[in-house]
């Protein structure tokens, strides 16, 4: 008889149970695990959209992934570019790993309308003050970037080698799982938090034994604190949104209800021209203070979204901690997991009001200026 307690799901690598169908792993009695089977909570993902939120700690998650990085030959650290700040916050983790580390810069389609691969992995070895050739920028459901960044592994590492997918939730590893051991086995979702144990993959010609293990979480300030529609709210699918706007001192620019930047000061100009990218389902509303007071009590969920009514209670909006800030042309002023402001004409004071926990981050712009998008693409 299979003793199920010592087998993992192959689509969250939960190890089996019996006894909690609410739970992880829950295996209805009767059914064997064959490698294929799988969990309720990952057929409930896969066939009905049910999104289910489930704990594990980064503890747990750290421990399970230290009890396979003997058999590793390398570590291809797996970094969100829509989600740049925290999903590089894995790489402080990596770096005492004692193994070769690769930067895989995933979901460069959602800025593809702006940017190039290879500007994005510039930006990015300038930003980690990292050799480029240890940066591949890529989309993982780009199924002809998948399969050359196969064959690169497979010239790098010998048949029978590991390498090991890593980072924080949601950047897509096991997105990345699949279409390197052409497998539709991983459960991919949009809430982050899917895989909750360790998961395997082997490439047919090359192979390569690929690991995929859970996210890391604790870098992202957003998971605990709202629910799984919010939460995939902040996922871009196809690609983020921009706009452009003016703004004068006075004047409020609002990124859902989950933080906003008042101008207060722009020098002798009186104006700065900023345009901001954030994911489809983050609205943006420009407005000026007192209008704004209007959207936040009661709460315009309508304006504001996200986060939901709900959430935005537990955020405590809004009595969120304001941040003195000071931006010049051609700076981005971040909201960590939910996108930026970028000044394109002008200099500014002002202050950004934000969840206690989340702090902005003022970094060189990723997406270029216009002028300097246009000679990028001639030349
Ligand atoms: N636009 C875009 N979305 C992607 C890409 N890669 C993955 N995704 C989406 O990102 C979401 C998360 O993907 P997963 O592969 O489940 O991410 P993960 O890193 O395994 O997440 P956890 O298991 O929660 O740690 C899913 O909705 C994927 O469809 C990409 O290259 N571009
Ligand atoms: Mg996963
Ligand atoms: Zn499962
Ligand atoms: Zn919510």
């Amino acid at each position: 008889m299979v003793d199920i307690l010592k087998k993992r799901c192959p689509g969250c690598g939960a190890y089996f149970q019996e006894e909690n169908p609410e739970e992880a792993g829950y295996l209805p009695p009767g059914k064997t695990p064959d490698g294929k089977v799988l969990c309720r909570r990952c057929f409930q993902m896969r066939h009905y959209g049910v999104m289910k939120k489930a704990s594990i700690k980064d503890r747990a998650i750290k421990s399970d992934i230290l009890s396979q990085i003997k058999r590793c030959s390398a570590v291809l650290m797996v970094v969100d570019i829509s989600q740049f700040e925290i999903s590089s916050e894995a790489l402080n983790w990596a770096v005492d790993m004692d193994k070769p580390v690769f930067v895989v810069v995933n979901k460069c389609d959602v800025l593809k309308r702006w940017m190039t691969t290879s500007q994005i992995s510039k930006w990015v070895s300038e930003r980690l003050h990292l050799d480029p050739n240890r940066i591949i920028s890529i989309s993982a459901n780009d199924r002809r970037a998948v399969a050359n960044l196969r064959h690169r592994i497979e010239d790098t590492f010998s048949p029978g080698e590991t390498v090991l997918l890593l980072g924080t939730t949601n950047v897509g590893k096991s997105t990345l799982l699949s279409g390197l051991s052409c497998s539709d086995v991983p459960t991919i979702s949009t809430l982050p938090g899917t895989t909750l144990g360790i998961i395997e993959g082997t490439s047919k010609n090359g192979n390569i034994t690929y690991i995929d293990a859970p996210g890391l979480k604790e870098s992202n300030p957003w998971l605990s604190r709202m629910c799984p529609k919010c939460l995939t709210a902040l996922i871009p699918h196809r690609s983020f949104s921009s706009c452009s706007a003016t703004i004068k001192p006075g004047q409020v620019i609002a990124l859902g209800g989950l933080g906003w930047l008042r101008v207060d000061d722009c020098g002798d100009r009186g104006w700065i021209k900023v345009e901001t990218f954030v994911p489809e389902k983050v609205t943006v509303h420009t407005t000026n203070v007192e209008k704004f007071k209007a959207l936040c009590e009661p709460f315009r969920g309508d304006l504001m979204s996200p986060p939901c009514e709900s959430c935005w209670s537990s955020l405590q909006g809004p009595n969120y901690l304001e941040h003195s800030v000071t931006l010049h042309v051609n700076q981005d002023l971040v909201i960590p997991g939910c996108g930026w402001i970028t000044v394109r004409s002008g200099n500014f004071l002002g202050s950004i009001s934000l969840p206690q926990g989340v702090d902005p981050v003022v970094r060189p712009c990723l997406v270029p200026s216009e002028a300097i998008r246009k000679t990028g693409r001639s030349r």
